[in-house]
Order: C-alpha cells, then sequence, then structure tokens
C-alpha cells in the first residue's frame, strides 16, 4: 500500500465520524504520492501523519443575550492547524451546519491555499454554530463580544490572525476587532477584512471574486480563448459570488445566475451587481428582492444554478453544492470551464466527471487563494503603519494569482499530470510546507 493511501485508511478509521475532513484530506493526500515517491524521507520522519493532525483544536461555550433576554449558547472554535510557514490564518465562518469535520476541512485546505499565495501565513479556521440570519444589529454584537472574550487569549498579530467567512463579514470583524482590543489594551492586526476607517485594506472585499476571475483569465489564456463573451453561472450571492460577477463582466463576460440557500436567479439580461449589492449588501434581504426589482429575471426556488446553459461555472456558496448530477447537467449543456470560488463545492466524483469530460478544472485552494493573500497584505501594511492604494493591492493580487496558475500548472507537468490543477495546487502548496517542517524537526 502506497503511504498516502496508509494514511488516508488511517484517517477513515480515526475520524470516520467526520466525513468533510476525510474527503478534503483524501482529495490532498491521493495528489501527492508522486511528490512523496521522490521524497521517502517524508514518510521516516512521519509528516503525513503530522500533517493531518492539527497542532491545536480549541472548542468553547459562547454565551450571549437575545433580544427577548433570554440566553443562548452556541458551541465556539478554533483550528489552529499548521504554522510551519506562518501563524495560523483563516477565517471565522458563523453559520448554523458548522460543526468540527467541516472546520477541520477547512482549516487543512487552508494550510495549501496559505502556501500557495507565496505569503508567510499558516493555515487556521474557526467559528460557531451560531445563525446571523435574522438577528438585530445588538444580537450579533453580543455574540461576537462573547465569542471573543474566550478567543482572544489565543489569538495575536504573530500568533493567529482570523478573518471572514460564511456569515462573517465586515460587521461582524467590526465587534470582534473592537473586542479583542478592550480585552488586550492594544490596537493590533490581530483581525484582517478591517474597516478601512481601522486598519482594513482596499480591495480585500473584492479579492476573492476577483482573485478567482483573474485565476480563470489564465486557464482561458492557456487555451487561447479570452473571458469576453463568455456565459457565466455562478452560486452563491455573497462576498465571494458578488465581485466574481463584477469582475467577471466588467471583462466582457455575461452572468447569467446566481443563488443562495433558497433557490436560484436567472437573468437573462446579466446579473445586475448594483442591484445584486443593494439587495445583499444593504438590506440583507433574500434573492426575491432582486427579481422584483429585474423584470426579465426569474426566480427558481430551492433549485441549483447547474442546469443552466454556460461556458463557465463558478461554485461560490458552500461545500459540496456541485454533485455529480450537476457536473453530468453542466458538461451535457457544453460548459467547459468550472472554477471553484468556495471552498470544495465540487463533490469528488463531480470533479472526476468534469475532468474526465474536458472540463478545465480549478480547484478553490488555488482560485479562491486571492482572498486570503490580501489578508496577507493587510497584515503587511498593519505591520508597517501603511495603507497601500487600491491599484497597488490589486496589482499585487493580480501577480499573486498568476503566480499560484504558473505554480500549479507546473507542479502538474513536472509531477506527470499535466493539465490537471487538483494534483499542481496540492503539490505545490505541500512541497514549501513539508520543506519547512522538516526542517523545523518533529514538532
Ligand atoms: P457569504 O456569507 O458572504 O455568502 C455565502 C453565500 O452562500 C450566501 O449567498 C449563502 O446563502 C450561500 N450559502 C451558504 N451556505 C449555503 C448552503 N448550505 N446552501 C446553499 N447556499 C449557501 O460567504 P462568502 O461569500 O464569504 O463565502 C462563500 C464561499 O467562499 C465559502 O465556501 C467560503 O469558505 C469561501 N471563501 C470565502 C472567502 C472570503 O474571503 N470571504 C475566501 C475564500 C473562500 P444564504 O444567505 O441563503 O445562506
Ligand atoms: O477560505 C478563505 O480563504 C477565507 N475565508 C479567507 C481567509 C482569510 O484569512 O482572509
Amino acid at each position: 500500500m502506497s503511504y498516502s493511501s496508509e494514511v488516508i485508511a488511517q484517517l477513515k478509521e480515526r475520524y470516520a465520524d467526520q466525513p468533510e475532513f476525510i474527503q478534503a484530506a483524501q482529495e490532498v493526500l491521493v495528489s501527492l504520492q508522486p511528490a512523496l515517491d521522490a521524497h521517502p524521507e517524508y514518510q521516516s520522519q512521519a509528516l503525513l501523519e503530522r500533517l493531518v493532525e492539527p497542532e491545536r483544536v480549541i472548542m468553547f461555550r459562547v454565551p450571549w443575550v437575545d433580544d427577548k433576554g433570554q440566553i443562548q449558547v452556541n458551541r465556539g472554535y478554533r483550528i489552529e492547524f499548521n504554522s510551519a510557514i506562518g501563524p495560523y490564518k483563516g477565517g471565522l465562518r458563523l453559520h448554523p451546519s458548522v460543526n468540527l469535520s467541516i472546520l477541520k476541512f477547512l482549516g487543512f485546505e487552508q494550510i495549501f491555499k496559505n502556501s500557495l499565495t507565496t505569503l508567510p501565513m499558516g493555515g487556521g479556521k474557526g467559528g460557531a454554530d451560531f445563525d446571523p440570519k435574522g438577528k438585530s444589529d445588538r444580537e450579533i454584537m453580543a455574540f461576537c463580544q462573547s465569542f471573543m472574550t474566550e478567543l482572544y487569549r489565543y489569538i495575536g498579530p504573530n500568533t493567529d490572525v482570523p478573518a471572514g467567512d460564511i456569515g462573517t463579514g465586515a460587521r461582524e470583524i467590526g465587534y470582534l476587532f473592537g473586542q479583542y482590543k478592550r480585552l488586550r489594551n492594544e490596537w493590533s492586526g490581530v483581525l484582517t477584512g478591517k474597516g478601512l476607517s481601522y486598519g482594513g485594506s482596499l480591495a480585500r472585499t473584492e479579492a476573492t471574486g476577483y482573485g478567482a476571475v483573474y485565476f480563470l483569465t489564465h486557464m482561458l489564456a492557456e487555451k487561447g480563448e479570452e473571458l469576453a463573451g463568455k456565459t457565466i453561472c455562478i452560486s452563491g450571492a455573497g462576498n465571494v459570488a458578488i465581485y466574481a460577477a463584477q469582475k467577471a463582466q466588467q471583462l466582457g463576460a455575461c452572468v447569467l445566475t446566481v443563488s443562495d440557500s433558497s433557490g436560484y436567479v436567472y437573468d437573462p439580461d446579466g446579473i445586475d451587481v448594483a442591484t445584486l449589492k443593494n439587495v445583499k449588501e444593504v438590506r440583507r434581504a433574500r434573492l426575491t428582492d432582486y427579481v422584483a426589482a429585474r423584470p426579465r429575471a426569474m426566480y427558481h426556488e430551492t433549485q441549483r444554478p447547474w442546469g443552466e446553459k454556460c461556458d463557465i461555472a463558478m461554485p461560490c456558496a458552500t461545500q459540496n453544492e456541485l454533485s455529480l448530477e450537476s457536473a453530468q447537467a453542466l458538461v451535457a449543456h457544453g460548459c467547459r470551464y468550472v472554477v471553484e470560488g468556495a471552498n470544495m463545492p465540487t463533490t469528488l466524483e463531480a470533479t472526476t466527471y468534469l475532468q474526465e469530460h474536458d472540463v478545465f478544472f480549478a480547484p478553490g485552494k488555488a482560485a479562491n487563494a486571492g482572498g486570503v493573500a490580501v489578508s496577507g497584505l493587510e497584515m503587511s501594511q498593519n505591520a508597517e503603519h501603511l495603507s497601500w492604494s487600491f491599484d497597488e493591492v490589486d496589482q499585487r493580487l493580480q501577480s499573486i494569482m498568476a503566480s499560484i496558475y504558473t505554480s500549479a500548472s507546473t507542479a502538474a507537468k513536472d509531477y506527470g499530470h499535466e493539465g490537471n490543477l487538483v494534483f499542481g495546487a496540492n503539490i505545490a502548496g505541500f512541497l514549501k510546507v513539508a520543506e519547512a517542517m522538516m526542517a523545523q524537526g518533529v514538532c
């Protein structure tokens, strides 16, 4: 049995109750075998066994008082997965589905994604099974303050730097930052995604969506094509989806769909980003309000957009939202590019099916790395007490996405899987972390 298969088997036995974590780990470990064959010392040093075990898992009670005066209790988490190449770095997810399996999958992915950015950031993730939907600002603040009252002792600008993810945007980061500062009596760049008036970086809001589209332009160029004139189906209607749609349309594509957990919108005239932002960012309303403002747009309740005809699909909502059945529908309708804006939105079977049917596929850890990359740039700006212009950050983002594309595609070629960006991103992200772990001895 190969080394990677051995470790996958151990994981399946030990963490049978963590399906998302097993899925993410399996996808990575399977593709590492060619790199492991080239480095037999990794096995003798039990490198994979160490890599799949988080350095630290913190779980804690988050009690808070709702608007009716009742006490609510949520469970908070921080997974400090790997600090070989820099402080733990990764977002906080606030969603009722949050559990250890989901946060371990996200933290594990983050290790390789952060390595690909070329910036010195380790991997981490956290969050809580708290549902921000329908809560008042005061309730959100009460929750965030309570969450930080426990989390603050474990994090710091050189230790662990959380950020946003599903359910955690500028408002939540503001409340978390305020409480951290109050508890420590110190201003520091301990969180990223901060507001521009207190140390945030220009272009962080846009970074993940813009970065995914920049990545897509390199994939198209490889095939001698360009974005102008292409049709795109996007899922999600949050931070990543909105700015992916905006950049894609700026570059001449037509974005036909966006979605949320209630259904999807098809707009034959192309999604109007200003209307979408107003509905989602300003009013925090549902997509039915978008349809009400756009007479030709149609709403498909409870469905996902993958049955629509498009050249390019960009899943930007959540994990496992693109199934084998969806992949078959996309291929049947002529889709030729799938770019993951979300983390692990495509199931393993769907990914294999797409790759076998000549769809050029970009894994999230490469394509959505623009968000954490600009978080890294926010940390640099905070450390030098400066702030860079939008254009400067955007230029750096573009060059980081170009370099991620090159390293993933080169590693794929060097290790015998030319054109397979899943293999390439996993191997390229892994090698740097592996070298750092080997240099640092058994720890
Ligand atoms: P937001 O909270 O801003 O938006 C999430 C969107 O996805 C919403 O439209 C939401 O709909 C939808 N969604 C969430 N959960 C589900 C679900 N279970 N089923 C269907 N739809 C769902 O989050 P982001 O845009 O920040 O994150 C989206 C994805 O991108 C996540 O996978 C995240 O991990 C990943 N990501 C985010 C980065 C960032 O910088 N923000 C960076 C890199 C990756 P509804 O409102 O109905 O819940
Ligand atoms: O999944 C991700 O990369 C994020 N949610 C962003 C993490 C960050 O630290 O900016």
